[in-house]
């Protein structure tokens, strides 16, 4: 018996430092009617999907840094999202910079959440693996300071049963991880949805765009085949503000084969039917952890050499 669900993949163009999240959020809203038309069940949005991706920008002023986070979600800009996704009978996947008291602390992360069809926030993760920086680079092409902004995220990687599936999630620098994916499926994970934010150039050295692409799939393909299970990832793409974002949003499936893919970098919307029970084959065969996967025997370096673990 098939699980299918079909999957939109909507990729947004840029975001300009001064555009409102009212306007990004009509934006996001065409998707999700492009998609209700197209058999969508689940749409999933970038890293940061409200906002242009803030933390190419150093500030010490926190209200400045602060208005690009949100307090409440649903909240008064985003509230349209959860009311189109009650009205379409669609869930999405939403990335978004959260400020939140926990435990009587102020604190602020990088997350995304899954809303079901009753709009409904039904799984949160906080991203783990923040890349860049926490100081002023001067040395660097563009800032990227999430180190800054951010704390790591305190959740692990759980999967929830959600969507008729096992569903995960991770964020952006996350999906270059092994362990991201492999946490996930010792879970049994079928679908990993994910968006991101990278840009086209390095800001520290000149590596070729066309690598960084091509590292852009590898690690989502391989988390994919190596886990046996669906990855969904989406790009923040094009010109913001003077930096480019690469786009290559793409809907791979448990083969590890790109089965849908964002050919512009614009908002466009790449949607594929996602057969969940396709993650059987390979869990049940080559990446049967239980059968073959073999902790006990693979033998750390530090206990044949006797040398100190790394810090
Ligand atoms: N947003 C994000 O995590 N971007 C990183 C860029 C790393 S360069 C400091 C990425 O891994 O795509």
């Amino acid at each position: 018996m098939s699980r299918v669900i079909t999957i939109g993949a909507a990729q947004l163009g840029p975001i300009q430092k001064a555009e409102s999240r009212a306007q990004v959020v009509a934006r996001m809203l065409v998707l999700m009617h492009q998609a209700k038309a197209k058999g969508c069940g689940l749409i999933v949005f970038p890293e940061l999907a409200l906002t242009t991706f803030f933390p190419r920008w150093y500030s010490e002023d926190q209200d400045e840094i602060d208005a690009w986070f949100e307090e409440t979600l649903p909240g008064p800009e985003t509230e349209p999202l959860f009311a189109a996704a009650r009205e379409l009978g669609m869930a999405f996947h939403l990335g978004y910079a959260e400020k939140i008291v926990e435990e009587g602390t102020l604190r602020r992360f990088n997350t995304a959440v899954l809303v079901d069809a009753g709009g409904e926030i039904v799984a949160k993760y906080r991203k783990v693996h923040l890349p860049g920086h926490d100081e002023y680079d001067p040395e660097r092409a563009h800032q990227h300071l999430e180190k800054r902004y951010f704390e790591v995220g305190n959740l692990g990687f759980p999967v929830w049963r959600a969507l008729g599936g096992i569903v995960g999630m991770c964020i952006c620098n996350d999906r270059r991880w092994p362990e991201t994916y492999r946490v996930m499926g010792l879970q049994g994970v079928e679908l990993v949805l994910l968006g991101y934010n990278t840009p086209t150039v390095n800001s520290q050295s000149d590596e070729a765009p066309h690598l960084r692409a091509f590292h852009n799939l590898l690690s989502m393909q391989a988390g994919a085949y190596q886990n046996s299970t669906w990855v969904v990832g989406v790009a923040k793409a094009g010109d913001e503000d003077g930096h480019e974002l690469m786009g290559g949003s793409a809907i791979i499936a448990p083969s590890g084969e790109i089965v849908a893919q964002c050919r512009t970098l614009g908002d466009e919307l790449a949607v594929a039917d996602c057969d969940l029970e396709a993650t059987r084959f390979g869990k049940e065969t080559i990446f049967d952890f239980a059968r073959h996967r073999r902790i006990e025997h693979y033998g750390l370096i530090t206990e044949r050499t006797g040398a100190e673990p790394p810090p």
